[in-house]
């Protein structure tokens, strides 16, 4: 395991060929992930560790690629400790009675692994299975999380989210330890069943300029890395975020091996703002996926030449696959990615 690319990679150490796999590989576009899914609600599947099992199979079965990203949700931590929410088709987490006050922390309880025994169990399933190939285990980070319990679902500008933080900071901070700690033993189980790599998604983070992300969100994220850490240094830990140009540098300090870049900066740009010191994974735009395979092919080698100037490249997408993506365009990436080989670019 310890040879497979991905890890090789996130050790700064470049494989002959980059390892590539693609955030929300699993679901959405599959027609295998729709029969399975059909008739049992999101948050459901990802309580059952046979179909958690099948799910998170399916894309390393059909393209090939490097690493499987456990079948879960962000939200699936703050289920199991109690609080009221679902995942609605068509639009995402929703949460029951929005984050408002301190006694709505009360009803976050911190997250004791005995609430999970079906995660270990189906983690366990998957290393089983899946041999040489490395395990993504990932939870969500806790500014990220927070936004969906502050605002009670998606939201565009996060304008309640950010209010709370401005206007309460000691409530904001007990939120985010909260959920810290929740995110971090969440991590801690999927390692302590066999994942080989964990990444903190903090999606919609890049909304905040970097003097606020330092003061207010930093330390959190830091507690969930430094979590990991203390159970197995040598599980490679990737910090990502969309629009996070400017926060780059911010994230890596968090404790991150591996920085997530998205589609708007160059990853050769993204590892000089981290002063050569970081591998980097992304981050091909999800809608290249549209277009047409020489238009693909060419951006899919521009960004294998532009991961080759930082000390590691993972390749993936700059954010999730895209609903209606075809299957094809995914396998063609990752064909295409392994026709070239990147010593000849060094
Ligand atoms: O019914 C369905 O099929 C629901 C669609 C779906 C799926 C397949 C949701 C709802 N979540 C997931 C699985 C999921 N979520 C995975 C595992 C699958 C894989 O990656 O292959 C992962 C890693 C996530 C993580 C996740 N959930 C993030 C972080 C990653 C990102 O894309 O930024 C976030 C922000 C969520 C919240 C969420 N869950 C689901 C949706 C549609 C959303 C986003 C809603 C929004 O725009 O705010």
């Amino acid at each position: 395991m310890r040879d497979a690319p991905l890890l090789a990679a996130a050790r700064r150490e470049q494989p002959a060929v980059a390892p590539v796999w693609f955030m929300r590989q699993a679901g959405r576009s599959l027609p295998e992930y729709r029969r399975v899914r059909e008739g049992i609600a999101m948050l459901d599947s990802c309580r059952r560790p046979e179909l958690v099992t099948e799910i998170t199979l399916q894309p390393v079965r059909r393209y090939g690629v490097d690493a499987a990203i456990f079948f879960s949700d962000i939200v699936v931590p703050l289920k199991a400790v109690g609080v009221g929410l679902d995942i609605k088709p068509g639009i995402g987490p929703v949460i029951e009675q929005p984050f408002r006050t301190w006694a709505d922390l009360d009803r976050i309880p911190e997250l004791d692994p005995s609430m999970i025994p079906d995660i270990t169990e189906s983690v366990r399933l998957l290393t089983a299975e899946l041999g040489g190939t490395p395990l993504i285990g990932f939870a969500g980070a806790p500014f990220t999380l927070a936004s969906y319990l502050v605002e009670g679902g998606p939201s565009r500008d996060l304008a309640r989210t950010k209010a709370l933080m401005y206007a309460e900071p000691d409530l904001w901070r007990a939120l985010l330890d909260r959920l810290a700690q929740i995110s971090g033993a969440f991590l801690r189980v999927q390692v302590a069943a066999g994942a080989s790599a964990v990444q903190l998604f903090d999606s919609w983070v890049g909304a905040l300029p970097l003097a606020d992300y330092r003061s207010h969100v930093q330390p959190a994220s830091a507690a969930v890395l430094a979590a990991v850490k203390d159970l197995d240094p040598t599980v490679p830990r990737i910090h990502f975020g969309v629009q996070t140009g400017e926060l780059l540098p911010a994230m890596a300090e968090a404790g991150a091996d591996v920085v997530g870049v998205d589609f708007r900066l160059p990853l050769e740009e993204a590892s000089e703002r981290l002063g050569q010191r970081y591998a980097v994974q992304g981050n091909l735009d999800p809608a290249l996926l549209f277009a047409p395979h020489e238009v693909l092919r060419e951006r899919v080698r521009s960004t294998l030449l532009s991961g080759a100037l930082a000390p590691g490249h993972i390749f993936n997408l700059g954010h999730g696959v895209m609903p209606g993506t075809d299957p094809d365009a995914l396998k063609f990436v990752v064909d295409t990615i392994r026709s070239y080989k990147i010593a000849e670019y060094r």
